[in-house]
């Protein structure tokens, strides 16, 4: 007899990062009883068709849900699913359910939401719908009839290996275009930045899985699909210095012939042993992902970042004598942030870009995300922010429009995002003139006639990087 079937939906996105959410939970299904499928909406042209013919007949289906885009996607596949298929179970999860389970219950029409960590709240929802009972008594997820006690998330240790059979992993190497395996070791964080939902959701706890676990999962993995590089996926792979130098070391052991990247924070980067730094560089790391944020040291600490500006250019110099490259995140617009502040954001941009061409920025404007004490504040004092799920669907419309940014400031943010491309690329002899003048625009703040950003669009892609 056929098993009852189990699918997971994720919602169309213009990324291509690997549906980790959904192999997480897909994994910790008793595979005896149940059948899983995921269905990756990124990939099919008709994603609502396509998810129709998996849940003919299917048990139940669970959907990933990030706060913005996806959400207008996950609400019309649950429409859709709802309507042709009213025996399906449905069940929404992930950080934008998460934070507005009632919400969530009220306008999507699912059966039930699980809030945090998902993979013992599914599978022991998953036994109760093929058993024919609700979601009543199951910890961590809500249903209407049912507000359960929240469930303490676990320790990763705890929890299955991940099961990439799952997805079509040569599909993801194809969209991507290279052969980068996402890979996550830990789930939550210790930190407490107020722009950030993670200390909402996993209340500042942290758990990674053990390094010798980390290496051999991914040998295996390196063993099936001969990968070329890793991308980290944590939200501060660098928690314990100690763990970090045992993940390299079981790299560096079993010869496993891959790069990787992993995300960083200033202060970890200052802390760390040299030595640490060198046994990662030695199994492979090639590149640090570091949310900076500010150039402000008055900006980071009222958002809590914990992090001393000297304390970024300690790392950043570590990394330069260690040839590991470095993409620093920063974020402009934060509310009534002065405009000395946005200076000092700029001028960091441009003192981290001239460690050279390894040494990239990217500058976000902020967004009021749900679950932030910021977010939390501005409520407070009347902002309005999106109500109900069609408008968060909304909510990332127009990334570059902030209020707390004017029309003068936005113009000085956009010239250097685009001149500071330019003007530290790695050099070539044809890009050389065009990287000078750029370069002395970025150090005037001087945006106004743009002639050379008309013959890079022109000699484009050869400005990138
Ligand atoms: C990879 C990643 C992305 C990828 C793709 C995400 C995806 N859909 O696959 C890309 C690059 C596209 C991306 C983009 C953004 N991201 Co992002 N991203 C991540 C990251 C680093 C890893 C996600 C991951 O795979 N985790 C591993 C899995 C196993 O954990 P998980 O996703 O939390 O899933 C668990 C639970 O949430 C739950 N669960 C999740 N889905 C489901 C579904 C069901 C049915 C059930 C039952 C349970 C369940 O169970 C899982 C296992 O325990 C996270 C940080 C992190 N480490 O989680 C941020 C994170 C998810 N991103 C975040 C943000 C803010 C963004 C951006 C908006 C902005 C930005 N500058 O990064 C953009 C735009 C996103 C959008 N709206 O389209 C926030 C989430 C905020 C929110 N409210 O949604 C996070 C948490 C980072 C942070 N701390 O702020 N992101
Ligand atoms: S921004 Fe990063 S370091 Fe800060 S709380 Fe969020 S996940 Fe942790």
């Amino acid at each position: 007899m056929a098993k009852p079937r189990i699918v997971l939906y994720n919602p169309r996105a213009p990324f291509f990062t690997m549906p980790l959410a959904l192999v997480a939970i897909g994994s910790a299904i008793d595979r005896s009883r149940f059948d899983v499928e995921i269905v990756d909406g990124r990939f099919e042209a008709d994603p609502i068709a396509r998810l129709l013919a998996a849940t003919d007949g299917a048990l139940c289906l669970g959907v990933t849900v990030l706060t913005g885009t996806p959400i207008g996607d996950a609400l019309a596949a649950t429409e859709a699913v709802r309507a042709a298929r009213p025996s399906c179970r449905i069940v929404w999860g992930g950080w934008h359910p998460s934070l507005f389970p009632v919400e969530t219950l009220a306008e999507s029409g699912v059966d039930a939401v699980v809030v945090g960590q998902g993979e013992r709240t599914f599978a022991e929802l998953v036994d109760r719908f093929a058993d024919g009972a609700g979601a009543r008594g199951v910890a961590g997820c809500a249903a209407i009839d049912a507000l359960n006690p929240p469930r303490t998330a676990c320790d990763v240790n705890d929890l299955p290996e991940h099961d990439y059979t799952l997805i079509d992993v040569e599909r993801h190497f194809a969209t991507k275009g290279e052969r980068q395996l996402d890979y996550v070791t830990s789930q939550g964080c210790r930190f407490r930045c107020t722009f950030c939902a993670d200390p909402t959701v996993y209340g500042r706890g942290w758990s990674g899985l053990e390094p010798v676990r980390v290496a051999s999962e991914l040998q295996r993995l390196w063993q099936r699909h001969r990968f070329t590089d890793v991308g980290f996926q944590d939200e501060t792979f660098f928690t314990h210095a100690d763990r970090t130098a045992a993940i390299a070391e079981e790299i560096l052991r079993r010869d496993l012939e891959f790069t990787w990247m992993a995300t960083m924070r200033a202060d970890q980067g200052a802390r760390m042993d040299d030595r640490v730094l060198l046994a990662c560089r030695h199994a492979g790391l090639r590149r640090v992902m570091i949310g900076l944020e500010s150039g402000s040291q008055a900006m980071l600490d009222w958002m809590r970042k914990d992090v001393k500006i000297e304390q970024v250019f300690a790392t950043a110099g570590k990394l330069r004598r260690h040839g590991v490259a470095a993409l620093f995140n920063l974020i402009v617009g934060f509310p009534d942030e002065p405009i000395e502040s946005i200076d000092a954001t700029l001028a960091i941009a441009k003192r981290l870009r001239a460690y050279g061409p390894d040494f990239q920025v990217a500058l976000f404007y902020y967004r009021p995300y749900p679950g932030t004490p910021i977010t939390d504040d501005l409520v407070r004092r009347g902002f309005p922010l999106p109500r109900g799920l069609r408008e968060w669907a909304a909510f990332e419309r127009d990334v570059s429009h902030s209020p707390w940014v004017d029309a003068a400031k936005r113009a000085r943010i956009e010239g250097f995002r685009f001149y500071q491309r330019i003007g530290w690329a790695r050099p070539t002899r044809w890009r050389r003139p065009i990287q000078a003048v750029a370069r002395w625009r970025c150090a005037r703040d001087v945006y106004a006639f743009p002639i050379e950003k008309a013959i890079a669009e022109w000699m484009r892609p050869s400005f990138r990087g």
